[in-house]
C-alpha cells in the first residue's frame, strides 16, 4: 500500500531513495566514524546508501559521482576532498536533476545552486578555539608552535589553520614556527613531526603542536615520546575530532585541548533531503553542526559518550 500511495501522489516515496556517497576515504578515526553513521542513518529511514571510496583522490570522487548519475540515484552525497574544480561534474548532476549535498568540507564555487546544502561545521571557530585555548593557556608567556595541517587543499585544512592564526595574533609571543601537511592521518602525522623536532632543537624549542586532526595528533604524540619528551607537559597538544583515542590519551596526561565534531553529517543530510523529496522544501545553504571545546577535566565522559556513536 505504501507504494501505491506514494505513486498515486506522484513523489517518490522516502522508503524506495537510493543516494550515492562519494566518500573522501579512510584517512582518519572521524571518517571511518562517518562512514559507519551514515550507513545506519540510512537503515533507520529505509534509504539504500551506495558508498565509493575516492582513497583522498579528488579524480576517483568524480568518477563515482559520474557512475552515480549513470545509474540514476535520487540523490548524491559528496564529502570533497579538495574544495575546488568541482564545476563540470556537479553540472552534470544538475542537468541529470539529481540533488548533491554535500558532507563535511565545502567547496568553492561561484555558482552556489550546483549543490542543494552542505552540512558542515564552523571549522575556522574550531581553529579558533583551540588558539583562544593556548592564548589563555599561555597567559603572556611567548610559545613556538608547529602546525599539522590537514590535506592541502581541503576547505577544513584551510578554515582551521586560519581561525587558529586569528587567535593568537593578539599575543605577540604566540607564534607558528613550522606548518605542514601531515594528510589527516596518523603515520603522516608522526613522520611530519619527526622531522619538527629534528628541526628545533630536538623538539626543546616546541611548546605546542596544533594538529588539523585528532589522528595526526596522536602520531604527533608518539613522535614526541619516541624523541624523550612527554606530549602533553614538554609539548602541549591541541587538535579537532573528538576520536575516543584522544580521550584517553587526555586521561594518560599527553593531551592538552580537543574540539569535538559530530562524526553525523549524514543524518542532517537525509532529513534535508527527505524533506525536499516530500514537501518540496528547499534546505538551508549551509546545514551547521556545533563544535565545542573539551579538556582533560571532561575527558572520561566524552569517551564514554563515544560509545556507539560509530567509532
Ligand atoms: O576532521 C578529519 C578528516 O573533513 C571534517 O576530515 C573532516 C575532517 C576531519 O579526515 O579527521
Amino acid at each position: 500500500t505504501t507504494l501505491i500511495s506514494a505513486s498515486l501522489s506522484g513523489y517518490a516515496s522516502a522508503e524506495s531513495m537510493t543516494v550515492g556517497f562519494s566518500q573522501v576515504g579512510s584517512e582518519s578515526g572521524w571518517r571511518a566514524a562517518e562512514t559507519s553513521v551514515a550507513k545506519s542513518e540510512a537503515k533507520k529511514r529505509g534509504i539504500t546508501l551506495k558508498i565509493a571510496d575516492g582513497q583522498q583522490k579528488q579524480e576517483n570522487q568524480i568518477k563515482a559521482v559520474r557512475s552515480f548519475i549513470a545509474q540514476g540515484v535520487d540523490a548524491i552525497f559528496i564529502a570533497p576532498v579538495v574544495q575546488t574544480g568541482w564545476e563540470p561534474v556537479l553540472e552534470e548532476a544538475r542537468e541529470a536533476k539529481i540533488p548533491v549535498f554535500l558532507l563535511d568540507r565545502a567547496i568553492v564555487v561561484k555558482d552556489k545552486s550546483l549543490y542543494m546544502a552542505v552540512v558542515t561545521a564552523d571549522n575556522v571557530y574550531e581553529g579558533k578555539l583551540i588558539g583562544d585555548w593556548l592564548v589563555k593557556e599561555r597567559n603572556g608567556k611567548p610559545c613556538n608552535v608547529v602546525e599539522l595541517q590537514g590535506t592541502v587543499g581541503a576547505s577544513v585544512a584551510i578554515d582551521r589553520k586560519k581561525g587558529f592564526a586569528q587567535a593568537i595574533t593578539g599575543a605577540p609571543g604566540i607564534k607558528i614556527v613550522r606548518s605542514q601537511s601531515g594528510d589527516f592521518t596518523r603515520s603522516k602525522g608522526k613522520e611530519v613531526m619527526e622531522s619538527f623536532i629534528k628541526a628545533e632543537n630536538n623538539g626543546k624549542n616546541i611548546c605546542m603542536v596544533f594538529a588539523h586532526n585528532d589522528d595526526m595528533a596522536i602520531g604527533a604524540i608518539q613522535a614526541i615520546k619516541e624523541a624523550g619528551l612527554k606530549p602533553g607537559k614538554d609539548i602541549l597538544t591541541g587538535s579537532i575530532d573528538g576520536v575516543p583515542d584522544i580521550y584517553k590519551a587526555m586521561l594518560a596526561g599527553e593531551a592538552n585541548a580537543n574540539v569535538e565534531l559530530t562524526p553525523d553529517m549524514a543524518g542532517p543530510a537525509f532529513d534535508a533531503l527527505e524533506k525536499f523529496k516530500k514537501e518540496g522544501t528547499v534546505p538551508p545553504k549551509i546545514i551547521k553542526t556545533e563544535s565545542r571545546l573539551f579538556l582533560p577535566a571532561d575527558a572520561q565522559s566524552q569517551a564514554d559518550k563515544k560509545t556507539g556513536m560509530g567509532y
